[in-house]
């Protein structure tokens, strides 16, 4: 199973775990809601690891579109900022491809103007909120690879899968891209 691969100056890897226990990043992506709040799955757990200033942080930001993507410190996390996106509703907000992509792209467009070197992301949008999770990572990877061809600080993009399925399914998805 192949889970890493060199896109111009950058690596792109994929790993199971968990989004908050990523000290070697400079940033995270937040699977967030509208209104950045808590909520379930990753954004709780983010929001659990970095302490009530986030929603605070997040208060001031909100509510943010699908697709979007805003920036916060990182407060209590071991990474320097988190980068909040909103990924598409599946079955609601159209066109979800679109909509996804947006997060990827946005999340590192904002990464590359902070000047930061490592972007961690989640599967957005395939938990709560339904995406199919072969589809979501058909346009998670080719976002990304198409994204890191340009000229960018960023050098590291690490998808950080929950379960042994998602990792395989997104193996699969990096090993067809690249045929
Ligand atoms: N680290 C990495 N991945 C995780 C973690 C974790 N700690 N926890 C869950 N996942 P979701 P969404 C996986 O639901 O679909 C929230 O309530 C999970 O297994 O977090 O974009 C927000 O407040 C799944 O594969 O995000 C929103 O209302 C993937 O991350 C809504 O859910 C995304 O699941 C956002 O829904």
């Amino acid at each position: 199973m192949q889970t890493s691969i060199t896109v111009g100056q950058a690596s792109l890897e994929l790993v199971q775990g968990d989004i908050t226990a990523q000290p070697d990043l400079d940033a995270i992506v937040n699977a967030a809601n509208a209104q950045l709040t808590t909520g379930g799955g990753v954004a709780g757990a983010i929001h659990g690891a970095a302490g009530p200033q986030l929603a605070r942080a997040g208060r001031a930001l909100a509510p943010i579109a699908p697709g979007e993507v805003v920036v916060t410190d990182a407060f209590n996390l071991p990474n320097r900022r988190v980068l909040h996106a909103l990924g598409p509703v599946y079955g609601r907000d159209e066109p979800p491809d679109e909509l996804l992509a947006s997060c990827y792209r946005q999340a590192l467009e904002l990464a590359a103007e902070e000047g930061l070197t490592s972007v961690g992301f989640p599967a957005i949008s395939t938990g709560a909120f339904g995406f199919p999770l072969r589809s979501a990572a058909e346009v998670a990877l080719r976002t990304v690879t198409d994204a890191l061809r340009q000229p960018s600080s960023v050098r590291l993009v690490r998808f950080v899968l929950f379960s042994a399925d998602d990792l395989r399914v997104h193996a699969e998805v990096l090993a067809d891209l690249q045929t």
